[in-house]
Parts: structure tokens; sequence; C-alpha cells
């Protein structure tokens, strides 16, 4: 087995007092908390395509990295070899999951026919390599976004003919994924949008988009693939408008086609910044309407209005994001993948496992500091608390829909102007660093 992190071994947990920088000072799989250890609250997930295809390349410049496993003229040669450096890199860092997209891991051919062929071989390497280390599969998707076929869209293109070429990727991205033992399947939009309204029939797309996820449910069911399946949201970026934009939109998509029993969300936190939310938001809409799935774990960059995909750090950021994911149950089929790629000067092998490092010891302490908050209770009482009046009398009443607006009109001819309290908002901003 050749050794393409060299000098590099098994990441250890060695706790907070540590000085190595590759050792773990937070995550420490095997700990309990709340009656599972660290990894099943966490399930965390390395992606392909950052994490080994990316190589720092920028609008202003290409690739800035250096990798023993593409040194070769022959594409699959380079597929073969990027499919082990990245075993041995999920075996080092203790990961249980990847995730990938069908172009990630295998070059088109020439033919749909050859690209699938090639799809195969990729595959059965992965397999074996997925049974030898343990290491599973979180969720596949498609790439239908790259190619220039793809420049007006995938499954809301203008021409039918490229809606089949979509399906067709789909259906084998969909077979490839159950064959790994997949935990779910991912449909992020690429370039389901439009650049202008001049020439884009807005309604015919949207209907094309729910069509083709129904064809996804049915070939899910005729396969029988368990894994469930996520949108992601995104707004913005590629296209100037996304449809898949933000979790509320998404929702009402899936409401309005029929699609909600079988989709999830896969949130992602720089998406959520860029649609003008707080990475929080996004989650708790989901949990407020069971529909949270699976999470990229990454961070933007507030000053700038792209998607930088950011390695996540801010404990902040991680401490609310675990408090909202354990009170809506935890992870079931998801879990954290990190969707983050290198900044383009950190060009060293070893800067994949700082970067890595430092993300799930991140969300070891979001994971710590949210069990802290669950337990003590405090916030959670407050909210209570704030709207107990809903609880009993006049709110009670309401939330029935035993009263309108004559009842309520009588309420306050004969009771007056209503008592407010404060919101206190600076009191438990205090009280959450307390946890922190
Ligand atoms: C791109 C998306 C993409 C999805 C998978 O911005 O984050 O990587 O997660 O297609
Ligand atoms: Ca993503
Ligand atoms: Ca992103």
């Amino acid at each position: 087995m050749p050794d393409f992190f060299p000098g590099i071994g098994k990441i250890k947990y060695e706790g907070p007092d540590s000085r190595n920088p590759l050792a773990f000072k937070h995550y420490n799989p095997k700990q309990k908390v709340l009656g599972k250890n660290m990894a099943e609250h966490l399930r965390f997930a390395v992606c392909y395509w950052h994490t080994f295809k990316g190589l720092g390349g920028d609008p202003f410049g290409p690739g800035t990295m250096i990798r023993a496993y593409n040194q070769s003229s022959d594409p699959m040669k380079v597929a073969e070899m990027t499919i082990q450096a990245a075993f041995e890199f999920f075996t080092k860092l203790g990961v249980q999951f990847w995730c990938f997209h069908d172009r990630d891991i295998a070059p088109e051919g020439d033919t749909l026919a050859e690209t699938n062929r090639r799809l195969d071989k990729i595959v059965s390497l992965a397999k074996k390599l997925q049974r030898d280390s343990g290491i599973r599969c979180l969720w596949g998707t498609t790439n239908a976004f790259s190619h220039r076929r793809f420049m007006a869209g995938a499954s809301t293109n203008p021409s039918p003919a490229v809606f089949a070429y979509a399906a067709s990727q789909v259906k084998k991205a969909m077979e490839i994924t159950h064959a790994l033992g997949g935990a779910g399947y991912v449909f992020w939009g690429g370039r389901e949008g439009y650049e202008s309204l001049l020439n884009t029939d807005l309604k015919r797309e949207f209907d094309h988009l729910g069509q083709f996820l129904h064809m996804a449910v049915d070939y899910r069911k005729k396969i029988r693939f368990r894994g469930q399946l996520y949108i992601e949201p995104k707004p913005k970026e590629p296209t100037k408008h996304q449809y898949d934009s933000d979790a509320g939109n998404c929702h009402a998509f899936l409401q309005q086609y029929g699609l909600v029993p079988h989709f999830k969300l896969n949130i992602e936190a720089n998406h959520a910044t860029l649609a003008g939310h707080t990475f929080q938001h996004e989650l708790a809409y989901c949990v407020a309407n069971r529909i949270l799935g699976s999470v990229d774990a990454n961070r933007g960059d507030l000053l700038l209005g792209w998607d930088t995909d950011q390695f996540p750090t801010d404990v902040y950021e991680t401490t609310l994001a675990m408090y909202t994911i354990l009170r809506g149950g935890g992870f079931t089929t998801g879990g954290l993948n990190f969707d983050a790629k290198l900044r383009r000067q950190s060009i060293d092998p070893v800067d994949l496992f700082h970067a890595h490092i430092g993300a799930m010891d991140a969300f070891a302490r979001g994971l710590k500091n949210a069990v802290k908050m669950l337990k003590d209770g405090r916030l959670e009482r407050f909210v209570k608390a704030r709207y107990a009046g809903w609880n009993k009398g006049l709110g009670a009443q309401i939330e029935s829909g035993k009263v309108g607006f004559p009842e309520l009109e009588r309420y306050t001819l004969e009771h007056g102007e209503p008592a407010i309290q404060s919101g206190r908002q600076e009191m438990l901003e205090n009280l959450l660093n307390e946890y922190i």
C-alpha cells in the first residue's frame, strides 16, 4: 500500500493540555455524552471534492498544491491513486464517513457508457477500501453543473435532452451510492436557477425540478435504496438566482410538489450566511419543521460575498449549532460533513490534517458546551416562561381557535394597555458565554 501522507500517524486524542498540533484536544471519539459517544453524536465526514480534488485554484490563478496522488498523465491512474490516498487520510484522521460527487471519484469518458464503466471500476476499489477500513459513505451526489452541457441547468434546462442526460447521471450516481451503502443522497441545485428572466420560463423550470425529484423518489424505491434523500439550499452561486435558495424556500418547494415525505435538508453553514441568515437560523427552521437531515460543516467570511468554504473554527457557532441539532433529537442518517477547503497558501498535505483536526475539535467543544446548556436548562426555561401566557386563559383560547377578532377586541377594550416585559437579550448573551 503506498503511503501518500508519510510521517503522519493515526491522530490521537491527547486532551486540552496537549501542545501537539497533530492531536485532538477536545474530540475524544469514545467519550460518552448524553448517552452516546462523541463519534456517534458528531458523525464526521470528509468531502472528496475539496479535500482531494481541490488544489487551491481561484479566478485569478491555477492551483498551488502539488499532491503525490495526481502525478500521472493517465486520468484513471490518478483516480485510483486518489481513492487510496483518501482512505489513508480518513483512517489516519479517524473519521467514520466520507462524501463524494460521481465526477470527483472518476473522470468523465467520451460517452456516458464509458464514463459509467470508469465509475464502476473506482467504485469496486472504494468498496474494498471501505470494507478494509470500516469507513462508510455518508452521502453521494452528482456533479451536473461543471460540464458545459449543464450551463443552463440540469433538470431545469430548457432542453429536454439535457434533462435526460442529468436523469441518466443521477440514476447511476444513486446506484453507486447504494452499492457503497450510502446513508444518504444529496441534491444540491448546481446550476438550477437563472441568470436572466428575459430568457427564462420560471414556472416551467420549477415544475421540471419537481418532476425530476419525483423520478428520483421512484427510482430510489425501485432499486431498494434506503438512504435518505436531501436537498441542499444555497442562494446566488453559481447562478444569479438559485431555485433552492434557503431552508424556507426549499420547504415551500417540497410542499408545493408533494415531496415533503421523501426529502430532508442538508444545511451548509456558508450557504446560510450567503442567504442572509445565521447557520443557527437555518438549523432551527429545519428542526421546527422536522426536515433537518444533515449538515455541511464549514464557515464563510462575513466580509466577502461568496462561498469561501472555510473550515469551521468558531466555537460560538459550533455551540449554537450543536445546541439546535441536539434539541432536534440529533443526527440519524446525517452527520457533519466538512465541505471546506484549504486556503490557497496552505499547500502541504499536512495542512489537510490541521484543518480537519481543528474543525473536529471545534465541533467537539460545541457538543460539550451544548450538553452543558441543555443540562443546565436556564435558557430553555427562560424561553418557556416567555411564552407561558399561551398555556392558559386568553393565550390558550387563541391557540385553540375558540376566539376571533370580535372577542379579542372585547378583551382589549376591557383590559386596556397590555403589560410588556423585557426580552433580556444581553442577560442571555452573558448566559451563553458562561457555557463557552
Ligand atoms: C456547492 C455545494 C456542493 C454540495 C454538493 O456549493 O456546497 O458542494 O454540497 O454538491
Ligand atoms: Ca455543500
Ligand atoms: Ca459552499
